[in-house]
């Protein structure tokens, strides 16, 4: 038989760092508070959790690259809400923020997860920083803690 691997959602032992976009502060908290419950809810003990605000979701990339150097968590989960205005900076940032996201997870050695709300609306940043319809901060910490559990399980296998 095949031989499967995966990553659990036992968070405990394991140290996480939020990076969080100030822009949007409103759900942007909701999110951090979505992120922190569902790490705490898994198991992680609160002092291994650091929430580390910058000022918008552009700089997301280069402050989730600076923590993962000097801080050498197990997993960084990058949280930010980012609303559709007149001018195309949203398609300028929301690239940026993704692009850099996904390349620092690539070529660095850590999980980075995202949970960067691209929204036309306030009510769909709402709604997906709420609790009802989902929390997409809760989400990126689940994925955060299923990729650090998952980079243990290759590691053990390599
Ligand atoms: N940052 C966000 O996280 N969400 C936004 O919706 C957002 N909108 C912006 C709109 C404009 C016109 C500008 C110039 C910046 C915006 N930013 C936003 C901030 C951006 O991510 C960054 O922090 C600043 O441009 C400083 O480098």
């Amino acid at each position: 038989m095949a031989r499967e691997i995966d990553g659990n959602l036992i968070a405990t032992g394991k140290e996480f760092v939020v990076v969080a976009a100030r822009w949007n502060e409103r759900f942007g908290e909701a999110l951090i508070e979505g992120a922190v419950d569902c790490l705490e809810r898994h198991g992680a003990r609160s002092e291994d959790v650091t929430v580390v605000r910058c000022p918008g979701s552009f700089e997301l990339p280069q402050v989730a690259a600076r923590v993962s150097d000097r801080l050498d968590p197990d997993a960084v989960i990058c949280l930010g809400v980012l609303i559709r205005g007149e001018t195309p900076h949203f398609d300028y940032i929301a690239g940026e923020a993704t692009s850099g996201i996904g390349a620092l997870g690539r070529e660095g050695d850590l999980p980075v997860t995202y949970g960067v709300l691209t929204c036309d609306t306030m009510e769909q940043a709402m709604a997906r920083s709420g609790s009802k319809a989902g929390n997409k901060g809760a989400e990126a910490a689940e994925a955060a803690i299923e990729m650090a559990n998952l980079y243990e399980s290759i590691d053990e296998l390599a």
